[in-house]
């Protein structure tokens, strides 16, 4: 792009002390064989692979962004502009130097320059192992936050944990997923830019004692903890055109001198040593699961650690230009991505009060006017409890703030004890059970003054069936932030094809303005444009196939209609409908001779929590049914099925641009809002759909006629589920191709050689009440798979529909999204950036 190359250009003019008028391709290459020979220490750049010069071109773009993230600094530092600290236990990063190199607008420079030494880029690019930092989609949606923040010219930070092993690794061994650890760091991590400097220390364990302090009150004093540092580092986060440079800072934990003093002062060396090393474990590995809280000591330590690494360094930071406090709330917002940091509300408590010396009432209004809560779920299994026992050994202190906390609650509260006796017990932040357990969402809500979910339909059921007693307390507390996506990395950079359609089109505005994506709509009624649409997308199919049949052996036909399901494997995505309607269409064709009218290509990828069994069984499901039916004769080859291992970022970007049907196929309620449901529907697919989560949202924004809405809605699942009216049995018994569906499973036919391995399905759906009311949705999933054969046989038609999806789907930007959290929530400003639009009043 013209602006983009020219901010390229004039980037590195300013971090280089060459003339100008030097050729900035010569510039780069100078710059990679510099770090070559002096960082690498190698002697002839000819003789590199892709691999060993991944880290020198890394290197060479690192500096370029290195001087605009000082620079940024600068500015945000001289206005002295209020921050946003987005706190996440993930981040889902993905690769990074093609997005710095895209966002530079200097992609093609270096293709050229790599090209003159007779090296392919995108070879380079694709030996960069994904910061797998996160389990899905609240990771990605933290790292599409992060670009959209710096593209917006907002001062906005992740803080996250600088974990050695992310996601693990999916492998698949006669058709059962294995899991194998992911070594990221393996081959360096060249964005990471080290901060040793910076390293905090951090206390846990260790008792409270009480004692006066010098004007004769009495203090709570924590002691005799044990230590341990956390060490920072920066990635760089390259906002659209380069003109910000903000960054993720993640931390990693290391032994201090002092961890544990009385084993040294007690000689006892190597115990000592080896305690060290154990405290090192708290970075070491992302817990993986995104569904199921683990109740781990590990896990409260790594939320605890992140948070005090986090606060620490952002109130040394304010400390830095600031005296007081009174201006706190004016200067920082902390954003809580989930409770898994809400820890951060006891840690603010603590600092202003055990280490500021702050009073009680002071502390906690610049705790809350500080800190905001995002909701992302509502499964009961995935909501967090502490056991008050474990964080009385693991945080004293922090218990005991929490215990105020909640006395200062629950007395605000005893007014409406006359007229609701039981208020009390359902709102406190402690559960009063057997083991008492302390629910972080109370924590996070009685600690924030703004708590939103992800979704118009999600945050509503916030407000109504998870917590409606908060709500009714505090309703102007509550509000929804639609997600987004960022069309930076999940369209301009991965559908290059459709991106240049679009901006030969309609202009290049829409890459930080989506909704302009509208001025397309008119064009879809244009056959020439429909045309070169589906040139694109043929074209994408055909390298997706290649992908598909490099890592499974599956050959698909690239013109089939490729479906796919992209995501999570979990019970309530039901993937498990999907194979349902696969068999059926199988089961049709084979035993019925019923003719399939429209090919196809289902792809499914996903990770199960290694944990997680039934996720797990899915998988070797979808890979049997996948050998049967790619295997028979009789099919004429007109279905085919592919799993795709180790779905990730870089995976996702491969194949969403060559989806034509999407499968957001969850049960109505349980999706708190999707995103894959957005990168799809953004680059052109067609989504089959439950009224759930976004789904609705991007219904609305399209057109009904443009998407295939089938199932249960919220309220008829919950009154079902209410009046104990659902009964799978019932619809196996009225319908046959169902009921053929569930015997297929029952007895064998996809598991000849392993008598009984789906048995567990029937007994699951059939005698144990199927909560995922599998039986009710499919004939309307399986009729609305009808519709969209129909209407995909008509290419002209099918085009202009996924063509429409295109120009409607700008809502669904992050740079929306992230604007509503600025106007609403954080009260940050942008810095002049000639693209940011005024941010719209409120509906
Ligand atoms: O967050 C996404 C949503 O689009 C998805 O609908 C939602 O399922 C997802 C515990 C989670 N909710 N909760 C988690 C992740 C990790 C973990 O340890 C829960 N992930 C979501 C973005 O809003």
């Amino acid at each position: 792009s013209q602006s983009s190359a020219v901010t390229g250009l004039e980037s590195m003019a300013s971090s280089s002390n060459l003339l100008p008028n030097v050729r900035p391709a010569e510039l780069l290459r100078e710059a990679i064989y510099r770090h070559i020979r002096y960082t690498l220490v190698l002697r002839n750049p000819r003789l590199l692979g892709p691999v060993e010069l991944l880290t020198p071109v890394s290197l060479a773009v690192r500096d370029r962004i290195v001087d605009r993230m000082i620079e940024t600094e600068e500015r945000v530092r001289s206005k002295d502009s209020k921050r946003l600290y987005y706190l996440s236990m993930e981040f889902l990063m993905g690769r990074s130097l093609n997005d710095n190199l895209h966002n530079l607008g200097i992609t093609e420079l270096m293709r050229e320059v790599l090209a003159s030494i007779g090296m392919s880029l995108d070879d380079v690019l694709a030996c960069e192992l994904d910061a797998g930092l996160g389990n899905g989609g609240l990771g990605r949606l933290a790292a599409c936050f992060l670009e959209s923040l710096a593209t917006l010219g907002m001062p906005g930070y992740g803080y996250g944990i600088d974990y050695e092993y992310g996601l693990f690794r999916q492998e698949i061994n006669g058709g059962f997923q294995r899991e194998k650890p992911d070594r990221w760091k393996a081959n360096g991590t060249p964005f990471e830019i080290g901060r040793p400097d910076r390293a905090l220390s951090i206390p846990l364990y260790g008792r409270v004692e009480t004692s006066r302090d010098n004007h004769g009150n009495l203090r709570q004093i924590w002691t005799s903890q044990k230590f341990v540092l956390g060490i920072p580092s920066d990635m760089p986060v390259v906002g659209w055109g380069g003109e910000t440079v903000n960054f993720l800072r993640l931390f990693a934990a290391r032994a201090s001198e002092d961890f544990d003093i009385e084993i040294f002062n007690r000689g006892d060396y190597i115990r000592a040593v080896e305690q060290k090393i154990g405290n090192e474990n708290i970075s070491r590995v992302l817990y993986p699961s995104d569904s199921v809280m683990s109740g781990k000591e590990l896990r409260l330590v790594q939320e605890y650690f992140l948070v005090a690494c986090a606060i620490g360094d952002l109130v040394r930071r304010y400390d830095l230009d600031h005296k007081g406090y009174e201006q706190f709330p004016s200067k920082v917002a902390i954003q809580m991505n989930d409770t898994h940091p809400s820890l951060a509300v006891a840690e603010l408590m603590r600092v202003f009060i055990d280490e500021k010396g702050l009073e009680w009432e002071q502390a906690w209004e610049l705790t809350q006017a500080t800190c905001a809560y995002t909701n992302h779920t509502l499964l009961p299994e995935a909501l967090e409890r502490w056991s008050v026992s474990l964080m009385e050994r693991v945080l004293p202190r922090h218990m005991q703030l929490i215990y105020g906390i909640n006395h200062q609650f629950l007395r605000s509260i005893s007014e409406y004890s006359f007229t609701d006796p039981d208020l009390m017990r359902r709102t406190s932040i402690i559960e009063e059970a057997a083991d008492k357990q302390v629910r972080m969402a109370h924590l996070a809500i009685i600690g924030s003054h703004a708590v939103n979910g992800v979704a118009a339909l999600h945050s509503e059921l916030v407000k109504s069936t998870l917590v409606p007693d908060f709500a009714k307390l505090w309703p102007e507390r509550f509000s929804n932030k639609t997600n987004g996506v960022a069309p930076r990395p999940w369209l301009h950079k991965s559908n290059p094809g459709l991106a240049a359609l679009l901006t030969e089109t309609i202009g290049e505005r829409w890459v930080t303005d989506l909704s302009l994506l509208r001025g397309l709509q008119k064009f879809a009624d244009d056959a020439a444009f429909r045309a070169k649409f589906r040139e694109v997308k043929q074209h994408n199919k055909n390298r997706l196939a290649k992908v598909i049949f490099d890592q499974t052996g599956v050959q698909v036909y690239t013109s089939s209609l490729f479906d796919v399901q992209i995501k999570r494997i979990h019970e309530y995505k039901r993937q498990l409908l999907n194979v349902m309607r696969i068999i059926d269409q199988y089961l049709q064709c084979v035993d019925h001779g019923v003719e399939i009218k429209v090919p196809r290509t289902f792809v499914f990828a996903g990770k199960a929590a290694p944990g997680y069994w039934a996720a797990k069984q899915i998988i070797k499901l979808i890979h049997n049914v996948a050998s049967v039916v790619n295997s028979d004769p009789r099919m004429k080859d007109r279905i085919k099925v592919a799993f795709l291992p180790d779905y990730r970022v870089s995976l996702a970007e491969i194949i969403i641009p060559a989806a034509d049907v999407s499968e957001q196929i969850s049960t109505a309620g349980m999706e708190a809002s999707g995103t894959g449901n957005m990168k799809l529907s953004m680059n052109g697919a067609l989504t089959v759909g439950t009224y759930d989560g976004a789904n609705i949202e991007i219904l609305e924004e399209v057109g009904e006629e443009n998407f295939y809405l089938f199932g249960l809605r919220v309220e008829q699942i919950e009154e079902m589920k209410r009046k104990g009216l659902y009964n799978a049995q019932e619809y196996y018994a009225k319908n046959e191709r169902t009921k053929a569906v569930m015997d297929s499973l029952g007895s064998d036919r996809f598991s000849p050689q392993e008598p009984g391995l789906f048995r567990w399905i029937v007994d699951e759906i059939l005698y144990r009440g199927d909560r995922y009311f599998h039986l009710a949705d499919l004939p309307s999933y399986v009729e609305i798979n009808e519709s969209v054969d129909e209407d995909y046989l008509d290419q002209e038609l099918w085009s202009r529909k996924a063509a429409i999806n295109v120009a409607r789907i700008g809502k669904f930007s992050s740079d929306r999204t992230i604007l509503e959290y600025a106007r609403d929530i954080w009260h940050i400003g942008p810095f002049e950036q000639p693209w940011v639009p005024k941010p719209k009043p409120e509906a």
